[in-house]
């Protein structure tokens, strides 16, 4: 892994063309993150990433018949070995030195935003001095290779499939469920959260598994069929990352469907499926990163910028290089997001 992290932040310091290094001789994580949005900003860096996680094999594939009658049934599918080991490796690597950079430069940062509105929600209740990383939300502005997954034919045929020709990105987060500390995500529906700034439930998720996920270290687990309820009534949890969802611990639906991954598997879920996931007591990290794709309309108000643009009428699918460096909300200015799983509005928090 050390070697593997070395020649990783070699490469990037010779992309960047940036002051990359100065991380490691300053505390100053928004450097860090400035430099990392100047190497995705790069538009010579970003095919090649982008091929080392597309196969155009795969990329053809899409879903089967089979699946897609699975997705529509259940709520939810699994697509297995949609990264490669290689690729996740990568980002294994980049999230690690991501994590470290941002739990040494908290202290500084009071609305665990960073410079370019990526927003942490820590781990709660953890003992003195120790962090770790719950959510981060907007994974993909502080991470290069998380962004170059959200432009991955692996994902966007599918979600062509399932969303239509239009594709925008909603969101990114990485879900960190950390060996030994990562916790109990209640039952929810994303649309729970989503609704307020949304018309309509047409999201839908692509969760990419980053490390093997089970029941020791809090898999996700679905309630199958659960999407045909409609919205169900919430409960409020004074939770900095989960604040929304359904009354009940881990063992509320015990018919919930408890799905089993590898690193590189991906499940792709609807908004309105009920799921949750169990505390991670085990020795194992289950990290994972999930990708919110919307079709363009569905704001309740304005659109999706167009940076977040990524199949169909505004541009061909696997664009090339559209992120600017700074902010994709369409201002500089990060919006607070804490308290929230997902979406981008403060607005949202209300009641
Ligand atoms: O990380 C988890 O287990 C929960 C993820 C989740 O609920 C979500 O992404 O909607």
């Amino acid at each position: 892994m050390a070697k593997e992290a070395a020649a990783f932040f070699a490469d990037l310091r010779r992309r960047s063309r940036s002051l990359f290094g100065a991380i490691f001789t300053t505390a100053g994580f928004s450097r860090l993150i400035t430099s990392v949005s100047m190497v995705s900003a790069d538009p010579d860096h970003q095919p090649e990433r982008m091929n080392q996680i597309c196969s155009p094999t795969q990329c053809a594939a899409g879903l089967t018949a089979t699946d897609l009658e699975y997705f529509r049934r259940h709520g939810w599918v699994i697509r297995r070995a949609l990264c490669s080991p290689t690729t996740i490796s990568r980002m294994i690597a980049e999230i690690d030195v991501l994590h470290e950079a941002m739990a040494a430069a908290i202290a500084d940062n009071d609305d665990n935003l960073t410079a370019d509105g990526a927003q942490v929600a820590w781990e709660e209740g953890l003992a003195s001095g120790r962090r770790r990383i719950r959510q981060l939300m907007h994974s993909e502005r502080v991470s290069p290779l998380l962004d170059h997954a959200s432009r991955c034919a692996e994902i966007l045929t599918v979600m062509q499939q399932l969303i239509g020709p239009d594709v925008l990105l909603f969101h990114s987060k990485l879900m960190m469920k950390s060996a030994h500390d990562g916790s109990f995500t209640p039952w929810h529906q994303d649309f729970h959260y989503w609704q307020y700034e949304s018309k309509a439930p047409t999201q839908v998720n692509c969760m990419l598994h980053l490390d093997a996920a089970d029941a020791e270290n809090g898999s996700l687990r679905f309630v199958d069929g659960s999407h045909k309820l409609g919205l169900l009534p919430v409960k409020h949890f004074s939770s900095k990352s989960f604040s929304i969802g359904l009354d009940g611990d881990l063992d509320a639906y015990p018919a919930a469907t408890m799905i089993t991954m590898a690193p590189g598997d991906a499940v792709f879920f609807g908004p309105l499926v009920i799921h949750g996931s169990g505390p991670n007591a085990s020795a194992r990290h289950r990290r994972a990163n999930t990708f919110a794709f919307d079709k363009p309309g569905n704001r309740l108000e304005g659109e999706l910028p167009t940076q977040n643009w990524r199949c169909g009428r505004a541009v061909h699918c696997l664009p090339p290089c559209i992120s600017s460096g700074t902010s994709n909300t369409g201002s500089n200015k990060p919006h607070l997001m804490a308290r929230t799983h997902g979406g981008s509005f403060s607005a949202r928090l209300s009641p």
